[in-house]
């Protein structure tokens, strides 16, 4: 079998580059779907759970299958930067990315509310880090400005070549399956990720000859059908930060999974249309609930992810128990980033290690106690 050189590669002729494109990749995507087997046993009920672990990409997040398509545009185009707003994970994705071609790259952060590890990374990277005393919607609305008047790439998910990379996810599910599953539950933050998994599922069903905005219906992919159904979307926001679960914007968005600590998301109306055309529905999640299966999934099956990923399981397990969600139904719960992104929000919620004197007697002291 061929060296997997990652998702432009294996995807190509679904994806819009050419032979001349000078593809920048850190051989992201080709991400574990692992079933979750206690966990169903557990809440009692006859439903098959996967988990898309998207925190096994090489900077820890999904971000780094829309990266790798936006740097690489943004360096075909001829930028010596790029820049973004971001809650943590986009700039980590950015700033490597953006090593890996060789350019610059700005992110602006909201001051103190990263998590360590995001932040570790976009200065590890050697990105410029721009804190600033404002949330990630005043990013946001800065970085479309400081685009428009400098020469700087915006990556955002606005970019359009950022959904066309994301969108991989869903084909490689539908591959690991055979089909699409019955439900599609993810988090939802700055809202692109549920259009960019909608936007792979319908490609990934469509046989029709159809022109998209890059081949002119030319490209083979859309004359080969590879799933026969579309599942059902459920997107999943956090209490304190649920703008669509709610309509309206929040002004002051707060909660512990600072990744889609989000109050006016860039792209509600895709979202929406996912949901919608799906027959979804988007439900929110408290805090408790977030950091309650994030610490359950973490014991019972092995699998860390960071609290926002968390809420797409968290959200299922709820729906399941409310039974909007049947038995002998396939779920997968897209896991957006690793938990090691975020050491604080775990360490906090688990019991202190022991320390005891470098002896053997303590040592059996403690398995005794904790094997009775
Ligand atoms: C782990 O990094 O918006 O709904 O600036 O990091 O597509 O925004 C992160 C979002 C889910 C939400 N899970 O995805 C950013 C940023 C994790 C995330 C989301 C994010 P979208």
């Amino acid at each position: 079998m061929a060296h997997y050189q990652g998702l432009i590669e294996k995807y190509r002729d679904r994806l819009p580059v050419d032979e001349n494109t000078p593809v920048i990749s850190l051989n992201e995507g080709n991400t574990p779907l692992i079933e979750l087997k206690s966990l169903p046993r557990l809440v009692r009920k006859k439903v098959r759970i996967y988990a898309k672990f998207e925190g096994l990409n090489p900077t820890g997040s999904f971000k780094d299958r829309g990266m790798t398509m936006a740097v690489t545009k943004a360096v075909e185009g001829g930028a010596k930067a790029v820049i973004c707003a971001s809650t943590g994970n986009t700039s980590a994705a950015a700033a490597a990315y953006a090593a890996r071609a060789g350019i610059a790259c700005f992110v602006l952060i909201p001051e103190g509310k990263i998590a360590l590890g995001k932040l570790s990374q976009a200065m590890m990277h050697g990105s410029v880090v721009i804190q600033i005393r404002g949330n990630f919607d005043d990013g946001m609305r800065l970085v479309q400005l400081a685009a428009e008047s400098t020469s700087v790439a915006l990556v955002n998910s606005i970019n359009p070549y950022r959904p066309q990379g994301q969108k991989t996810v869903a084909f490689e599910v539908v591959e690991s399956l055979g089909d699409a599953p019955d439900y599609h539950a993810l988090p939802v933050g700055n809202a692109g990720n549920i259009g960019a998994h909608w936007a792979g599922y319908s490609e990934a069903a469509c046989e029709q000859t159809r022109a998209c905005a890059y081949c002119d219906g030319k490209c083979p992919f859309h004359h080969e059908k590879i799933a026969t159904r579309r599942p059902i979307m459920l997107g999943y926001q956090a209490a304190g930060a649920a703008p669509i679960v709610r309509g309206r914007i929040v002004e002051n968005p707060e909660t512990v999974a600072t990744a889609i600590r989000i109050g006016n998301p860039a792209s509600w109306e895709l979202a929406v249309n996912a949901q919608r055309e799906s027959g979804g529905w988007f439900a929110e999640c408290s805090d408790e609930e977030i950091l309650h299966v994030q610490k359950l999934l973490a014991r019972t099956e092995g699998v860390f992810c960071e609290p926002a990923s968390a809420i797409s399981l968290a959200g299922v397990l709820k729906d399941l128990e409310q039974g909007r969600i049947g038995e002998g139904t396939t779920i997968v719960c897209t896991l957006t980033g690793h938990g090691l992104k975020d050491p604080d929000t775990a360490i906090a919620q688990c019991v202190k290690p022991l320390t005891v004197d470098a002896e053997l007697s303590e040592i059996e002291a403690v398995i005794r106690e904790h094997l009775s």
